[in-house]
């Protein structure tokens, strides 16, 4: 394989570990904190958990090591989608276990969690490490998406435990993954099978976080790659001064993407999803938001800008996802064969205008026709619209072509629109990690080996006061437990831990809030220019201003 000068550098790359696991294996000692219990329903969060609930907080710090000699062979699972760091997760977890036993072993399970099921795995050694450190994408032992929450599925994961003498699973995952880790070592515990589980908290979306996890790794580089996408963006636009760019960022259901990227590159209009929902936001309602930009810059002479929208945008829209929900039922089993069977589109329409309530179909007749039909083609494997394949940019896009034609028929405005539309998503999820997220990765998988060496089972890998130099993180661990409530999943009362959308009394929204308007008819543009992994730190190693901001 050919190497790039960038990739044959990064190798070289040592990642900062927080201050406290700086001193070598022999020198890391655990600080026992607080009993926790979970941030709702304690007790029935405690009948579901009885031998992992309202274990300590820990943080590891500078001491003679008292863990137990004991030979650790640990298994290794990636969970959902791609996010940068995920390999520095594991050659941080590999570093600390050689490092305190040579005789130590790391199997890696390919595919994700059906690796585990499936007992397909690779076992590491330096070669096969030494290729995937500081690098981006997960395809050092590949990631999937299957759920491991069944007691049949646990039942199959002990034997293969018991097969290879595994002693611990890590499990590098977002909310669900987590989740299941933590369902996963209350099983081994009451099975008494001497197997602990250790989760990694991991996701670009940003969407895993709360009071003890600052942020989930891969945020950091996504965004960046983003903004530096969209600063291009914004760069080329006022050069042009032609097009209004409609930019689709991801983020499945938080918008925590969306305003990272506007908190770097200021651009003219950026979506909140749940600003949307708490202002009960109409389609209409959203397109006269972005077309009150539009106008107002075309009345400077400016007819160009840039929009960011979040990619969850649509589920967050009261009437869409009522009509989502409408046309799932309406597609419901065998339903759907008879809608796939009409021979024609129009056949289509009518048989959607049979079946959908006044309302729904109000909001279905408004779309362009070609997100029309993406509503019925894209389906889950459950039978759902996918909300994430739709075009939302491009709706967008049109709803504001059409309001902007009625403000020029009533003789309110007078510039052009054309559009331009993009969507990053993929671009950002493989990146290489930027330091930050190296460093975190690292530091993750460094101390979840701790956490496995000292014991702990049940615990997220906890490495926090992220806002700060890497010599000031703290490391320790967090029971997972303490970050879960119940919530109705599937028509079933389930132990989760609560996703994390964007706040709009936290400071990231309240800074973006402030400044939006004047964002929206000027040019404030911020052009980040791409990450940089080599030079002075002030250019290097910043956070998020997401994470700045909270931590201000
Ligand atoms: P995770 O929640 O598993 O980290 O994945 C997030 C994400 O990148 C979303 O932003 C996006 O909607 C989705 O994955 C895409 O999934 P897929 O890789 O299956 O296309």
């Amino acid at each position: 394989m050919k190497l790039s000068s960038l990739q044959l550098a990064r190798y070289q790359y040592q990642p900062k570990l927080p201050g406290m696991l700086r001193n070598g294996i022999s020198e890391i000692c655990v600080k026992d904190g607080a009993p926790t219990e979970s941030v709702a329903d304690q007790e029935k969060i405690k009948a579901l958990f009885p031998n992992t609930y309202g274990k300590n907080e820990i943080t590891f710090q500078k001491g003679a090591n008292t863990s137990p000699a004991k030979k650790q062979v640990v298994g290794v699972i990636l969970s959902g989608g791609q996010a940068p760091g995920g390999h520095n997760v594991i050659c941080g977890l590999y570093d600390a276990l050689k490092a305190t036993n040579k005789d130590n072993v790391l199997y890696g399970f390919k595919g994700g969690p059906s690796g585990l099921l499936e007992d397909s795995y690779v076992i590491f050694d330096d070669e096969y490490i030494d290729q995937y450190r500081n690098t981006g994408g997960f395809d050092i032992i590949g990631s999937g998406r299957t759920k491991l929450e069944t007691e049949e599925q646990f039942a199959v994961v002990a034997e293969v435990c018991k097969k290879h003498g595994i002693t611990a699973i890590v499990i590098i995952g977002g909310d669900d993954s987590n989740t299941n880790a933590a369902v996963l070592a209350e099983y081994f515990a009451a099975h008494n099978t001497g197997v602990q589980v250790i989760g990694c908290p991991k996701t670009i979306d940003g969407d895993l976080k709360n009071e003890d996890i600052e942020c989930s790794f891969g945020f950091d580089t996504a965004t960046k790659t983003y903004s530096e996408i969209i600063g291009n963006i914004q760069r080329d636009a006022n050069s042009a001064k032609k097009y209004w760019h409609f930019v689709k960022v991801m983020g499945r259901s938080a918008s925590h993407v969306a305003l990272e990227a506007a908190l770097q590159t200021q651009p003219n209009i950026c979506l909140i999803g749940e600003e949307v929902a708490a202002k009960k936001m109409s389609l209409a309602q959203i397109a006269d938001y972005i077309a009150d930009s539009v106008a107002a810059r075309a009345a400077k002479g400016w007819n160009f800008g840039v929009a960011i929208i979040p990619e969850g945008i649509v589920e967050f829209v009261p009437e869409f996802s009522v009509l989502i929900a409408e046309i799932n039922e309406l597609l419901a089993g065998s339903k759907a064969d008879a809608f796939n069977v009409l021979p024609s589109w129009e056949a289509k329409y009518a048989f959607i205008e049979a079946g959908l309530t006044k309302e729904s179909m109000a909001v279905f007749a408004i779309l362009p026709q070609s997100i029309q039909q993406q509503l019925f083609l894209e389906r889950d494997p459950h039978g759902n619209v996918q909300v994430s394949l739709i075009e939302s940019e491009k709706l967008f896009s049109a709803m504001v072509k059409e309001n902007l034609a009625a403000r020029k028929a009533a003789g309110t405005y007078n510039g052009k629109f054309s559009a331009l539309h993009h969507f990053l998503g993929y671009e950002g999820r493989c990146a290489f990690p930027s330091n930050f997220d190296a460093d975190y990765c690292y530091s993750l998988g460094y101390n979840a080996f701790m956490l496995i060496q000292y014991g702990f089972n049940g615990y997220l890998s906890k490495v926090s006061n992220l806002s700060k130099s890497a010599e000031e993180w703290v490391a320790g661990g967090m029971p997972i437990t303490k970050m879960m409530n119940i919530e109705r999943r599937h028509g079933h009362d389930k132990p989760v831990i609560r996703k994390a959308l964007v706040e709009l009394d936290g400071a990231p929204f309240k800074f973006f809030e402030a400044n939006r308007e004047q964002w929206a008819v000027e040019t404030c543009y911020v052009y980040p220019g791409a990450i940089q992994y080599f030079g002075p730190s002030e250019v290097c190693d910043q956070p998020t201003r997401t994470l700045a901001l909270e931590k201000a």
